[in-house]
């Protein structure tokens, strides 16, 4: 009698284990199993070529002043980051990413960083040599700090803000891109610009987003994006030639992954990390772009289609880094 209560007590134990493990497999958020477009590689939904990005991804165009008084300020402003969803973030000149900012080798620029947001930061350029304890200083509200320097090497450079902890202030959108051409130039190509990035969320009581720290240190993040928003330039695919030469400036601002950077459908010609003409490499499908890193991508694409490019670390395709290349026949505008 006693041993059949405990087989029974033995049974009654396993059944609500076993009922348990089947609710919390429940709950397990199951991968999809629908592609949010039909298209190859289609991770977002692809909206028209014929509808401008609000984010323009073409590169400014060159200057040829050999001085450059450039001005950036910091302010805090809630900010879109993918559709319907806002973000509390910390901006370069009230965008994220900031500017593009575009000189040529051995150009002089005397730079002036603004203080605006109410607490310290400061900006750190990679396309400089100078004291960091001195230029990238943190700067307290309402403050303002001017230093000069010459940019010696070209390449596609990474700026950010380098206040601690570093990680925050980059993952809450204190990051841009600084192009320095070759004195001599390159040669003549459609230019784009490609900052990826991540956000680490948790939702606020008015439905906005903040940063969610524990995601950040587990490297999980909610989005990776180009250029600050997730899939732009899937749902607003960017319209080229077939042929044409393609050059593509991608800085990966992070602040923890990678970028696998690849054009489905594409080889490149030609990639120059960071802006490098040392060993550049030629005929290559994939290849990283380090956190605070760049590189320069020449491509061309051969036929009319659509060509996705994306990280091709594919968790952060999913998450939003993922963009398309609509390539059109004819001699009109793309
Ligand atoms: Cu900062």
């Amino acid at each position: 009698m006693r041993g059949a209560a405990v087989l029974c007590f033995v049974t009654m134990v396993l059944l609500v284990g076993c009922r348990e493990k089947r609710e919390a497999l429940e709950n397990e958020p199951a991968p999809p199993t629908t592609a949010p477009a039909n298209v190859s590689h289609g991770e977002a939904a692809v909206g028209s070529p014929d509808q401008p990005a609000p984010i323009d991804p073409v590169a400014p165009p060159r200057s040829t002043s050999r001085h450059h008084r450039l001005r950036i300020e910091i302010a805090h402003k809630k900010l879109t980051i993918a559709e319907g969803v806002t973000y509390d973030a910390w901006t370069f000149d009230n965008r994220v990413p900031g500017p593009v900012l575009r000189v040529t080798e051995g150009d002089t620029v005397d730079f002036t960083l603004v203080n605006s947001a109410p607490m310290p930061h400061s900006l750190d350029f990679h396309a400089a040599e100078i004291a960091p304890n001195r230029a990238y200083r943190n700067l307290m509200p309402h403050d303002s700090l001017s230093y000069r320097f010459v940019a010696r090497v070209p390449g596609a450079f990474m700026y950010h803000c380098g206040t601690a902890p570093v990680a925050l202030h980059i993952a809450n959108g204190m990051y841009g891109a600084i192009i320095v051409d070759p004195r001599g130039g390159r040669p003549p190509a459609k230019e784009f610009v490609f900052v990826q990035s991540e956000f680490y969320t948790k939702t606020l009581a008015d439905s906005t987003r903040m940063i969610d720290w524990d995601k950040l240190l587990s490297l999980a993040p909610d989005y990776v994006v180009f250029n600050g928003r997730e899939a732009e330039y899937a749902k607003h695919p960017i319209p080229v030639r077939v042929g044409e030469k393609l050059r593509l400036y991608v800085v990966n601002a992070g602040p923890n992954r990678f970028s696998a950077f690849h054009v489905v459908g594409a080889i490149f010609d030609r990639v120059f990390m960071d802006g490098s003409f040392a060993h550049p490499l030629e005929g290559v499908q994939t290849v990283t772009v380090p956190v605070g890193g760049g590189a320069i991508f020449e491509t061309h694409l051969v036929e009319a289609g659509t060509y996705p490019f994306v990280s091709h670390a594919f968790a952060d395709a999913t998450k939003g880094a993922v963009g398309m290349f609509e390539a059109r026949t004819g001699n009109g505008p793309p």
